[in-house]
């Protein structure tokens, strides 16, 4: 596996973003160059107060174990029965819980590059935060993000993954498949063929050996599509590896052509979605729809008229 060693290249585009932080780091946010690689290494989106700001709260939200009632706590490849000892908790929505985590430098710039690497129209979709305990946090199977929803919408999304602590080859640092951002859905499955388990993995069609992994400082990111193929290592260190994620993307358009439902969805048994549902018909929908109001700005009417609609179709299924 290869290091990815970020360009010293100032792009002159990106240096206007800056408040009173110089984003004058991020480097190589050529969108042709990221469309041909799928993903690409910055050494700093986000200055360190804000990288600690975002730590803390993050921090606080994994130690009281918030969203897990809601089902948007999980552990990300086991079979979520016991909080306490998840190999790797993943909070989905974190923003949720904190909406101050869209008011920071690091959602600032990100929707910037984004604008950048996808266009004007790139909206926030989504964010995710990972924490990986110490000694024994588990890997990160190989991937595609689209392989966890169906395939009849067309999507045209970017991850901008930002460790909380510098990341290297001991700790979890992502990996990924040069070129593979344009590649059609792999094969997966669930992690050990496990239907409980959230992870999916994807077991055929590429070289592990072409992996290229990037190590970064805290506040770096890495960059990638909803079709890169990428993996995080296992967290040797002593210490818990944070990661926070935000996505964003160009409206998404239905495919043209009816496609056959992935077989790695059909019977999952995650206890997440009955906690989920749970928490749904006990009046929390009422919440959900409230969040939804208020991230209206941001979101935008029409992803979240088009997440309604996939919602409901989902449920008729
Ligand atoms: O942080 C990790 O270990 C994996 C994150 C990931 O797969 C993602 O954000 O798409």
């Amino acid at each position: 596996m290869r290091d990815e060693l970020a360009s010293d290249a100032l792009d002159d585009r990106l240096t206007a973003l800056s408040g009173t932080w110089s984003v004058a780091h991020l480097t190589d946010a050529d969108p042709q160059v990221f469309r041909r690689n799928g993903f690409m290494a910055v050494q700093s989106i986000a200055p360190p107060d804000d990288v600690a700001r975002i730590r803390t709260i993050l921090e606080r939200l994994f130690a009281a174990r918030t969203g897990y009632g809601e089902g948007m706590l999980f552990d990300l490849v086991g079979p979520d029965d016991d909080p306490a000892r998840a190999g790797l908790p993943q909070l989905l929505d974190p923003r949720n819980y904190a909406p101050e985590l869209m008011k920071t430098a690091f959602f600032r710039n990100s929707q910037q590059l984004a604008r950048i690497l996808l266009g004007p129209k790139a909206r926030f979709v989504a964010d995710h935060a990972l924490c990986k305990p110490p000694h024994t946090g588990a890997e990160t199977p190989w991937h595609q993000d689209d392989s966890f929803r169906p395939g009849d919408w067309i999507y045209r999304e970017i991850s901008i993954w930002m460790p909380l602590q510098p990341v290297g080859s001991h700790n979890g640092c992502m990996a990924f498949i040069p070129s593979s951002g344009d590649w059609d859905v792999l094969p997966h499955r669930p992690l050990s063929g496990d239907g409980r388990i959230h992870a999916l993995e994807c077991y055929s069609g590429f070289d592990p050996g072409r992996a290229v992994a990037c190590p970064l400082p805290a506040g770096g990111c890495t960059v990638h599509t909803n079709r890169t193929l990428h993996w995080a290592g296992p967290n040797r260190s002593a210490a818990a590896r944070f990661a926070y994620v935000l996505v964003f993307g160009v409206p998404a358009r239905k495919a043209a052509a009816a496609v056959p439902p992935y077989p790695w969805l059909q019977n999952r048994k995650e206890r997440r979605l009955d906690r989920r549902r749970q928490w749904m018909q006990s009046g929390g929908y009422l919440v959900h729809l409230a969040r939804r109001l208020r991230q209206l700005p941001q979101l935008g009417m029409r992803e979240t008229g088009r997440r309604a609609l996939e919602k409901l179709a989902s449920h008729r299924e």
